[in-house]
């Protein structure tokens, strides 16, 4: 049988030499050039299988992007928490506080994610967040306006996926899918308390800060499920 040119290249393989090794033992009768044809499209099927499951040059970079989206609303969270922090706000504080370290967690995941489909995610540089706000409600627009932000890049990628035919890459966006849903809502829910209290910004404001630990409390629950 004659071999394809790249043959030399499969031979260096360990796999193609192991196979072959157990193909001679099994197969006493055939000769090493009908072992190594059998073996060469087998180590084929294998690549191929590989190289099917791996995630394609779009979708490793706009995946690398949302890496980069998930690390700034980490720093853009922990800026609020040390703004909060600073204005004797120590209930929203803490709830920043977590939600910084959610959204560390979302970036990991999709890290991991990347490297484990044979890309190579990347430790994006950053810029420096906002680190100053007028009072708690242009707060929490920010933070609205910034998860509409991240959930708009979402839809995208998953977008991408489906055009890439990706079904691997498009069932694990659905987690992020679902959390953005959750925190739009829970962004949004803040923002209506905020706006009732209007002009009470005394006892008002103080009510706010403590009952906002509750949403901590919960929220710090939901994020084991965004950890990895
Ligand atoms: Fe807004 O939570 Fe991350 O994705």
């Amino acid at each position: 049988m004659i071999l394809p040119n790249d043959l030399e290249d499969l031979l260096e393989l360990d796999l193609f030499l192991d196979i072959q090794i157990g193909l001679g033992l099994f197969f006493p009768k055939f000769s090493l050039n009908q072992i190594k044809g059998v073996n060469y499209y087998l180590c084929c099927g294998y690549e191929t299988i590989k190289s099917i499951n791996m995630i394609s040059q779009r979708i490793e970079a706009q995946l690398n992007e949302q890496v980069k989206s998930e690390a700034f609303s980490s720093q853009l969270y922990l800026a609020m928490a040390s703004w909060a922090e600073t204005q004797g706000f120590e209930g929203v504080a803490a709830f920043m506080y977590k939600h910084s370290e959610e959204e560390r967690a979302h970036m990991l995941k999709l890290i991991k994610f990347v490297n484990e489909r044979g890309g190579h995610a990347i430790v994006p540089a950053l810029e420096a967040p906002t680190s100053k706000f007028d009072s708690l409600l242009p707060l929490f627009e920010e933070l609205l306006s910034h998860e509409m932000e991240i959930t708009n890049k979402i839809n995208e990628l998953v977008h991408a996926t489906l055009e890439e035919k990706d079904y691997t890459t498009h069932n694990f966006l659905q987690w992020y899918v679902s959390e953005q849903i959750e925190e739009e809502a829970l962004a949004r829910t803040i923002l209506d308390k905020l706006r009732l209290i209007g002009d009470d910004k005394g006892s008002g404001l103080y009510m706010f800060d403590r009952d906002i630990t509750g949403i901590t409390a919960k929220s710090a629950n939901d994020a084991t499920e965004g950890t990895v």
